[in-house]
């Protein structure tokens, strides 16, 4: 078993998340699974923030698709800190697609597509510090 270290990652509550009133509900899993909420916000991207932020994605097909998705209305981005967050917060989402996603999970109890998934996660250290920094700086965020 690998260790566990204290670890920041990145979720974002996406436009269908905040559209069908789930912001509360997704920070209630995180919390409850002992994730720590260090700092949040609700912002609205533009077409050149949304393709930055996805810009590991620029070349597939659903890139387009997915920035007029992000764009689409208002994002709550937040920071979880925790011991091994990174893939807790990764299983509390459940798999990309609903479809595979485990049951009990955010993903398979409220997405309606692969696209349209309610909530987004960093999936390794390097994506998370890029990510948490993409949307924060170190002044916005209250660990404790
Ligand atoms: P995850 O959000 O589970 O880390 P990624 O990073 O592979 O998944 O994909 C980023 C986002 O791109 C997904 N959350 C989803 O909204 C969108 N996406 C991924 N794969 C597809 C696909 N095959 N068709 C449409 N949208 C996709």
């Amino acid at each position: 078993m690998g260790k566990v270290m204290t670890e920041r990652t990145l979720a974002i509550v996406k436009p269908d998340g905040v559209q069908k009133g789930l912001v509360g509900e997704v920070v209630r899993r995180f919390e409850a699974a002992g994730l720590r909420v260090i700092a949040l916000k609700m912002i609205r991207l533009d077409a050149e923030r949304a393709g930055g932020f996805y810009h590991v994605h620029r070349e597939r097909p659903f890139f387009s698709s997915l920035v007029t998705f992000m764009t689409s209305g208002p994002i709550v981005p937040m920071v979880l800190e925790g011991e091994g967050a990174i893939a807790a917060v990764r299983r509390i989402m459940g798999a990309t697609d609903p479809a595979k996603a485990d049951p009990g999970t955010i993903r398979k109890d409220f997405a309606s597509s692969i696209e349209r998934n309610i909530v987004h996660g960093s999936d390794a250290p390097a994506t998370a510090s890029f990510e948490v920094g993409y949307f924060f700086s170190a002044l916005e965020m209250q660990p404790r």
